[in-house]
């Protein structure tokens, strides 16, 4: 079938919006007619570079939609279904699936092929038949996209898509750092660095796991007051003076340093916002790294005299280490019982068409929250 897509051809072009062909569904594949998709900084950080891809590519990783055509084989899902399209797959039959850990499931060694996986790609360009690379098995900066069911998670469906597509990456990503990965009790004090998506979800999830002091770091001053919004209960304008943003840390809690810090922004900033995070937890404190790292960053700045002496902890979070099939419905209900709010994350609302001005939002750095894409 022929459809509206948003096409990235190169490093740091701006994506071109075609028509494209997509492939009916083979054997455990759906197709799913894209309601909306949030645009994340890993697309941004695919299009400079800092995560290379082949190119064409079919951007967008954080929808969701209706089921349209379910491939052979699929039995887990029917036409008419409300889906969140993840970042990750999950087979539920390899040993990670099976002990509780999908985010590492065996079907992530092909996410960086471009294809979906039987090796072969759904996607044409519609002027002359040029091959089209997948993203992450779900690309979707389209109107609509054929995916394995093992990236797909039903939800209920009577609640709105433009909000729900958080769930399929940076809300799960940041909630779940703080609940999953750090399991933040009452009282316990953390320090977030960077208040984007992530950010002011990870933020939700301390507030709501009754989080005491909640420290809240970034370079852009509009970020902080969304962050105080959703339970931050300081916030920190770093001035890249990473010394002097953790002893503004130090000084808030009384010389300790907080129990855990979050790292999110990732990309090339990795040097200035690591040593922050690290800096600012206390001894025997745990810093999580979320932000994904630059590839061609190969170290961070971290003092190996202090991280055994204070007994510190530096672990990596994917996908907010959660058990998504299972989280993403209790997210969605925790929506619907307004326990968290998706609602104020999403500060933009686009067409796609204008798809390349919420790339450039992101790149400005302080003019969004997250912005979504609507298709309907
Ligand atoms: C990223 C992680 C690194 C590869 C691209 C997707 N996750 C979410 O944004
Ligand atoms: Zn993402």
């Amino acid at each position: 079938m022929r459809m509206k897509a948003a096409v990235a051809y190169g490093v740091n072009q701006p994506l071109v919006v075609e028509e494209v062909e997509l492939d009916p569904p083979h054997a455990g594949e759906v197709m799913v007619k894209l309601h909306a998709t949030g645009v994340c900084h890993s697309d941004v950080h695919s299009l400079t570079g800092d995560l290379p891809r082949e190119w064409p590519v079919l951007l967008g990783h954080e929808g969701a939609g209706e089921i349209v055509e379910v491939g052979e084989g699929v039995t887990r899902f029917e036409k008419g279904d409300h889906v969140i399209l993840t970042f990750l797959p999950s087979c539920g039959k390899c040993r990670w699936c099976h002990t509780g850990e999908p985010t590492l499931c065996d079907l992530g060694q092909y996410l960086r092929t471009g294809k979906l996986l039987d090796g072969t790609s759904r996607l044409h360009r519609a002027s002359d038949g040029q091959e089209i690379n997948h993203f992450l098995f779900v690309s979707t900066f389209a109107e609509y996209t054929v995916a394995p069911e093992a990236s797909l998670v039903k939800v209920a469906s009577h609640l709105p898509l433009e909000k729900l597509c958080l769930l399929g990456c940076g809300f799960t990503t940041g909630f779940g750092a703080a609940t999953n990965a750090a399991h933040i009790k009452p009282g316990e004090t953390v320090t977030i660095v960077g208040c984007g998506g992530l950010g002011l979800s990870a933020i939700q999830g301390a507030a709501l796991s009754g989080a005491g002091k909640i420290i809240a770091v970034d370079v852009h001053e509009e970020k902080l007051d969304l962050a105080k919004k959703f339970g931050a209960t300081h916030t920190i304008v770093s001035r890249q003076n990473p010394k002097e943003v953790a002893d503004q840390v130090m000084e808030i809690t009384w010389g300790v340093g907080t129990d855990y810090s979050f790292e999110f922004v990732g990309g090339q900033e990795t040097d200035d916002t690591a040593r922050v995070a690290f800096k600012s937890i206390r001894k025997g404190g745990t810093m999580f790294m979320v932000g994904v790292g630059a590839i061609q960053k190969k170290t961070m700045p971290i003092d190996p005299y202090v991280m055994a002496l204070w007994r510190k902890r530096i672990v990596g979070v994917l996908f907010g280490d959660s058990q998504f099939q299972a989280d993403i419905p209790k997210y969605v209900d925790l929506y619907e019982q307004k326990k968290i709010n998706l609602d104020d994350m999403v500060t933009k609302e686009l067409r796609l068409d204008d798809i390349n001005e919420a790339i450039d939002d992101i790149l400005a750095g302080n003019r969004v929250a997250r912005s979504v894409i609507r298709f309907s």
